[in-house]
């Protein structure tokens, strides 16, 4: 097989011909080497869990040593990948939460969003009246930091939901209470000897998932915006020939927003602007990939250089003077990768140490300082580059990027209502839906998956889903893909809308489909829904909007599909999780869920026909929508 089918980006595809010539390996070569995958591993039924194993279920051994079956081993596993996925979201939350302690006025980190703050801390009762804005910050901070660890209570958080929601929470007990009691609950229980329930380990996973969506990464959304400023719509570029031949090209690859706003003020400092020059660039050209690519491109317009699969081929370029890390989705592959350019691989947590990386730890309190110093090395290694080994691929799009809840509800209400009320509300959106203009709303999110063809699935059910009037909404790798393919640019209502979503992009001046930021900012998009359902005194699960995760591939992935669908809506798999080894797993999750929270997951790795069935099953979802719209209104007339 050719390896360039593989992707459907072109520019991917000029680089791994270079790869070739240059005996690099990529993942690419790494997915053709494997014969196949593990049977047992795909299906979840290997048990690990412990020295007895491993245990692999199949007809003829049934059970593992200490007679687990399929189910509990599925189930176990499947607990532990909503626990790893919980952990890293939140503890990026955590670290927010530190660095909003640190912020003060004359340091590194400031509040650039008062407002949100004050509104934070008044939701949670603390004094904001004649108090420094300091002292409420470093208030806010500790609560924040109790919702790791608090011993009694649930998620402060979950108030944000529409009352019924809450109270099917209340009523399948699911409510999340610290996220690291959750987490730690789930190792325990799924511990040998502990939990041998499906039922029972799946209810566990949504808890502790929605400790993930309604809390850490709520949390962390919050916190940044505070920190770093709310995102507006503003216009940046996508994929890999947004490096800069004559520049020194730093990319920012990770996830955690306190590294690298502090490099994006370290590249502006005329003390290293002077040193490029010095050193023959004609400046410093950041761009970002994954999640911190999403934060700064938010905040900044910071260029997008690519997503989680194009991480080796950024490399491959030749041209680029520092990858800069923190944690998460970095391909250990790197440190070999940069080894075949002058590249300097560059790893900055004590979380995320790669063997081959050059380590310069990166601390909020010296944090720009720090930010310098790594700034300097990449700046200090455009001398090396080999001039021969260069090249950028030509193709990139614009885009514009920056919507957040606020963002997105003031756009769509000034058109309609500047003049009734200014701070904005969420009727417009709601009348969109409700007339049917918008048939409904997409997130459309999450990773690129090597079981598939990198952007494929994104891009083709992103197209027919706006092709048919749903307003999709992205964040993380899968909102990459859409940059990179001009589904976030200026025209592309006009080009791929249909004749509805076509009108309100116009009308509003948004594309068709929003980028929404990382993967914690899918706290974004919960918000969005449970706006519109409490407009309408509704359930989310009421809304004619559904979650995509078209190429997900890690355990955060899974972690947020549970969340989405305990939080009321229907999710959507390209890839089907490690489950199938229990058929009573997949009966929950794809069918039972529904009865008890509102919404189920449904799996279809043909991307054409996954996309049809979410068209059918939006509006199928309308006609219940429309009744309850219209039995509200029948209510409000006769009162
Ligand atoms: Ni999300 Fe972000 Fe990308 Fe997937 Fe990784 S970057 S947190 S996990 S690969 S979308």
């Amino acid at each position: 097989m050719d390896k360039k089918m593989l992707t459907i980006d072109l520019n991917s595809r000029v680089l791994l011909d270079k790869a070739e010539k240059d005996g690099v390996e990529t993942m690419y070569d790494r997915k053709l080497g494997f014969k196949s995958q593990c049977g047992f591993g795909l299906q979840g039924n290997c048990c690990r869990i412990c020295g007895m194993g491993p245990c692999r279920i199949s007809p003829k051994t049934p059970r593992g040593l200490c007679g687990a079956d399929e189910h509990v081993i599925v189930g176990r596993n499947f607990a532990r990948m909503v626990a790893g996925g919980t952990a890293a979201h939140s503890d990026h939350a955590r670290d927010i939460a530190h660095t909003l302690a640190l912020s003060s006025r004359d340091g590194n980190y400031k509040i650039r969003d008062e407002a949100k703050l004050i509104a934070l801390a008044k939701d949670w009762d603390v004094e904001t009246e004649d108090r420094d804005i300091y002292d409420i910050a470093h208030e806010v901070a500790d609560i924040a930091l109790m919702e790791f660890g608090k011993p009694h209570g649930v998620s402060r958080f979950l108030k944000y939901a529409p009352k019924k929601r809450q109270e099917v929470w209340k009523q399948y007990a699911i409510e999340p209470r610290a996220i690291d009691r959750e987490i730690a609950t789930i190792m325990h229980s799924t511990h040998i000897g502990c939990t041998a329930d499906i039922d029972s380990l799946i209810h566990l996973s949504l808890r502790t998932s929605l400790a993930d969506g309604w809390c850490g990464s709520m949390m962390g959304t919050r916190l940044s915006d505070i920190l770093f400023g709310t995102p507006t719509p503003r216009r940046t570029e996508a994929n890999l020939a947004v490096l800069e031949e004559s520049k020194v090209n730093i990319l920012l690859h990770g996830h955690e927003p306190s590294l690298s706003e502090m490099i994006v003020l370290a590249a502006e400092d005329p003390e290293l602007l002077e040193l490029a020059k010095e050193v023959g660039a004609d400046g410093i050209n950041l761009a970002g990939m994954c999640c911190t690519g999403n934060e700064v491109t938010m905040r900044h317009g910071v260029k997008i250089a690519g997503d989680f699969h194009q991480q080796e081929l950024a490399l491959v370029t030749g041209a680029v003077e520092a990858m800069i890390v923190d944690v998460q989705c970095i391909f250990p592959a790197l440190a070999k990768v940069a080894d075949c350019y002058h590249t300097k691989f560059v790893t900055t947590s004590p979380k995320a140490k790669i063997t081959g990386s050059t380590y310069i730890e990166f601390t909020e309190e010296n944090a720009y300082e720090d930010a310098k110093k790594i700034v300097k090395e990449a700046v200090l290694n455009f001398k090396n580059r080999n001039k021969e080994k260069v090249l950028i691929p030509e193709l990139k799009s614009a885009a514009t990027v920056g919507f957040s809840v606020e963002a997105v509800i003031n756009k769509l209400d000034n058109v309609v209502n500047s003049q009734i009320d200014p701070a904005g509300t969420v009727k417009p959106l709601v009348d969109c839906l409700k007339s049917g203009v918008l048939r409904g709303a997409a997130a459309v999110v999450g990773c690129n998956n090597a079981k598939g063809v990198s952007n494929e699935a994104h891009v083709t059910i992103m197209k027919e889903l706006i092709k048919n009037d749903i307003i999709v909404v992205s964040t993380g790798c899968g909102a990459q893909a859409a940059a990179k393919f001009g589904l976030m640019d200026e025209d592309a209502a006009q080009k791929y809308a249909g004749k509805g979503l076509a009108t309100v992009c116009q009308l509003v001046g948004i594309p068709p489909v929003l980028h929404m930021g990382s993967c914690v900012d899918i706290s974004r998009i919960l918000e969005t829904v449970a706006a519109v359902a409490n407009y309408l005194d509704m359930d989310m699960c009421d809304i004619p909007a559904v979650g995509i995760a078209p190429e997900w591939m890690s355990e955060k992935a899974v972690a947020i599909g549970c969340y989405v669908v305990a939080s009321g809506i229907d999710t959507y798999l390209g890839i089907m999780p490690p489950v199938t080894g229990s058929s009573r797993a997949v009966e929950i999750l794809c069918g039972e869920l529904e009865e008890k929270v509102g919404a189920k997951f449904t799996v279809n790795e043909n991307c054409h026909e996954l996309a049809a069935t979410i068209i059918s099953d939006i509006e199928k979802k309308r006609v219940h929508f429309e009744k309850l719209v219209e039995e509200k209104m029948m209510a409000n007339a006769e009162a």
